[in-house]
């Protein structure tokens, strides 16, 4: 017998249509193009999810660009704005039938030498100083998607500060969005939005817990030197062979004013609910340690057994105990803001986020 849905009575949902008109269509992967994994269908998926059960669902109120331009750099938010009618300019629909901006060409530090990285003028070489793999494509709504998301995110900053738990269904995800590049499905960090937005508004100290299966190097890239801004991640093992590959390694701790700020617990490919919920409490118990005053959750349930892009099997008692872990470190008074990344069944999507948002339900 499945579990009876949960009641969601007090949790604020913030949702916006403008978050399904990216639509990558599909992502390369070691030279093949495969159907897309990261598609519109999730936000109806979650929203229908969530719906009737006592939430209310809101729209975002405008995006605070200061927020964003604190970080995201200034050229990675051009190109991400011009992208899409560049490349349609560009004719490579004519050319090769590629209607979506996908780069070619990566000026890694094993391309350059010592000399310096050029800004190239052809826009299919210049879309790989920004976009750090293949599977990442940019179409035509993918702008007004990802700052549509980084809205939700912000928002959600707005009512946690009212005294609400605030849900931030935001879509195309952004943990893996670094400060001057994207990839991973990602293109603006809506987890680092919320930080940044609560920092904004004030609050001394931000916690950033990432349960998504996969490590939330974006996240970490743009708060790794700070220490207003704690960072935890628990996910599959990088040195197992997983995505993102470079980063998520446990000696990675912060540097300069951040060390100690960053806390990495990988996974084992295979390894279910004990790990996962015990790895999420060790997160938590550090970030209270450190005496946060605010909580951003980077709610990705691509941990889930069945999902196709991660090896962790989780299931939904797991998640629902991940959110109990979660809403204990909230208590009565953390403002605390839950943001949307992975997860890629259509068909369990929102019922796992369901049960993660639960034990937050009418807590204050
Ligand atoms: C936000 C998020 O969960 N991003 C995940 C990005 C990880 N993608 C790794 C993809 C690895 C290859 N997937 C093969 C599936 C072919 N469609
Ligand atoms: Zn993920």
């Amino acid at each position: 017998m499945p579990d009876p849905p949960p009641c969601l009575d007090g949790v604020v949902v913030l949702t916006d249509p403008m978050t399904q008109a990216h639509d990558p269509g599909a992502e390369i992967w070691v030279g093949v193009a495969t159907p897309a994994v990261e598609v519109p269908a999730r936000v109806a998926a979650i929203r229908s999810a969530l719906a009737g059960r006592g939430a209310d669902l809101l729209p975002g109120d405008g995006l605070d660009d200061a927020v964003l331009a604190a970080v995201h750099t200034p050229e990675l938010l051009a190109f991400l704005r011009a992208a899409a009618g560049r490349w349609a300019a560009g004719e490579y629909r004519r050319l090769v039938g590629q209607d979506r901006v996908v780069p070619y060409v990566f000026p890694t530090p094993a391309f350059l030498g010592d000399l310096p990285a050029r800004v190239p003028v052809a826009t299919h070489a210049l879309t790989g100083v920004f976009c750090y793999d293949t599977m990442t494509l940019i179409g035509p709504g993918t702008w007004q998607a990802a700052r549509a998301a980084a809205d939700l995110a912000q928002t959600a900053v707005r009512y946690a500060l009212d005294g609400r738990v605030a849900y931030a269904l935001c879509r195309p995800p952004g943990h893996h969005a670094t400060p001057g590049g994207y990839g991973g499905s990602c293109y603006l960090n809506n987890a680092a939005v919320a930080a940044q937005g609560f920092r904004a508004a004030g609050v001394g100290r931000v916690a950033v817990i990432d349960i998504d299966a996969h490590h939330g190097n974006g996240t970490q890239a743009v708060f790794y030197h700070r220490s207003d801004v704690w960072f935890g991640s628990v996910h599959v093992d990088p040195g197992a062979g997983w995505f993102p590959h470079f980063m998520g390694f446990a000696d990675e701790t912060g540097a300069a004013d951040g060390r100690g700020w960053t806390r990495n617990i990988p996974l084992a490919p295979g390894a279910g609910d004990q790990a996962f919920v015990d790895g999420v409490g060790a997160l938590a118990e550090r970030a209270a340690s450190v005496g946060v005053e605010a909580l951003v959750v980077s709610l990705g349930v691509d941990a889930e057994g069945g999902d196709p892009e991660s090896p962790l099997e989780v299931t939904p008692d797991g998640f629902a105990a991940a959110g109990t872990v979660l809403a204990e470190l909230a208590g009565s008074g953390l403002p605390t803001v839950l943001v949307q990344e992975g997860g890629y069944r259509l068909d369990t999507l929102g019922a796992l986020v369901a049960r993660v948002l639960g034990p937050f339900a009418s807590r204050r």
